[in-house]
């Protein structure tokens, strides 16, 4: 294969790509060092030390206060930076190299004052995402359970509902739980009643199991979101979903919101809510493939639990649909669609 860049060059005085080293002062690039070296970033992108000059942020979210039963997704960015190491830059399944389309940068943790208290978190978030989203920067998240798309959404989606692929074996949409609203079975239906996300242009693809209360399948599916239980998407294979996905979406902003646990716990057992008879990874990368070309506006990775998978696995795959997410992001936004025209950033 020939040789391609693996960054997009920088200015001079922006963010770089290239570290000096402190001991000997020579210049190194992190993503050319072998990939066990090195500080561990998402996918090795350099650490930003401002917003500026900042197209793609990459960001971690270590928090697990929203879980309603097995803990351990706090631990999912930092095993996801970990695993990440692992990427490379050129796509193979796209032909495409996303570090060729834009700026790309690991923005770090979201920080917290309220650590250990879940509203005060969830508003915390909101404001984090605030900043990026006001310095026109796309966010690529891991998460963190999933109560974290909300206050994410309450940023993004500030100035009218967006629309969503959401890749997930539960649909989210519950009500308030044990007295908490903020739970990480409530973050869609949250949005839907705050006016963020419209449900009509939602798609929640891979939802199965067992359920205590029918209330969140029903809220999703009298809210008017286009729900693909496990046994259509294996009815309808995952071209006719993509199809179905596409249409749904359409050409409005998008977000891609991928629940770990909407694989099939064979290749992602590390989280904290399993359900069998779930997506394969090669076909979770093929839906995500399959949504080149919309008008993305970012999109997470959430409920990666390591501490229930000691051979690190899940976080492997983790990285894997976080690198997927981030190259379809860059292609729709940096490259050049089949309609030729760039879509334009949705920073404020
Ligand atoms: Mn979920």
């Amino acid at each position: 294969m020939q040789h391609r860049a693996t960054y997009k060059s920088l200015d001079e005085n922006a963010m770089s790509y290239r570290k000096t080293g402190i001991v000997d002062g020579k210049d190194y690039e992190p993503m050319k060092e072998p990939r066990y070296a090195e500080i561990a970033t998402f996918m090795r992108a350099p650490l930003a030390t401002s917003l500026s000059d900042v197209d793609i942020g990459l960001i971690g979210v270590p928090t697990d206060l929203g879980v309603t039963n097995r803990p351990g997704a706090r631990h999912g960015p930092r095993e996801i930076r970990n695993s990440s190491s692992l990427m490379r830059g050129f796509n193979l399944g796209m032909r495409m190299n996303p570090y060729d389309l834009c700026r790309i940068a690991d923005l770090g943790d979201v920080r917290f004052s309220g650590r250990y208290d879940l509203e005060k978190q969830t508003a915390e978030i909101a404001d984090y995402y605030r900043h990026i989203h006001a310095a026109g920067i796309i966010p690529v998240t891991a998460g963190g359970d999933h109560s974290i798309t909300f206050p994410i959404f309450q940023a993004i989606a500030a100035s009218g509902p967006i629309g969503m692929v959401h890749i997930d074996a539960h649909t989210d949409t519950w009500g308030d739980l044990y007295g908490s609203k903020f739970t990480h079975g409530a973050p869609f239906r949250l949005a839907v009643e705050h006016g963020l996300l419209d449900p009509k242009r939602t798609i929640q693809i891979g939802i199965r199991g067992g359920q205590n209360l029918m209330d969140g399948v029903d809220f999703s599916l009298n809210s008017g979101m286009r729900v693909v239980f496990m046994e259509d998407f294996a009815a309808m294979g995952v071209d006719e979903v993509i199809k179905e996905a596409r249409r749904v979406v359409g050409d409005g902003p998008t977000y891609i919101s991928f629940d770990v646990d909407g694989l099939d716990p064979v290749f992602a057992p590390g989280t904290g809510t399993p359900e069998v008879g779930g997506i394969t990874a090669l076909e979770a990368q093929r839906l995500l493939h399959g949504l080149r070309g919309l008008n993305l506006i970012g999109g997470d990775v959430v409920e990666v639990a390591p501490p229930y998978d000691q051979t690190g696995n899940t976080a492997l795959v983790g990285a894997t649909m976080m690198f997927e997410i981030l190259c379809v992001i860059a292609e729709a936004r940096f490259g050049a669609p089949p309609n030729g025209r760039r879509l334009q950033s949705s920073g404020s």
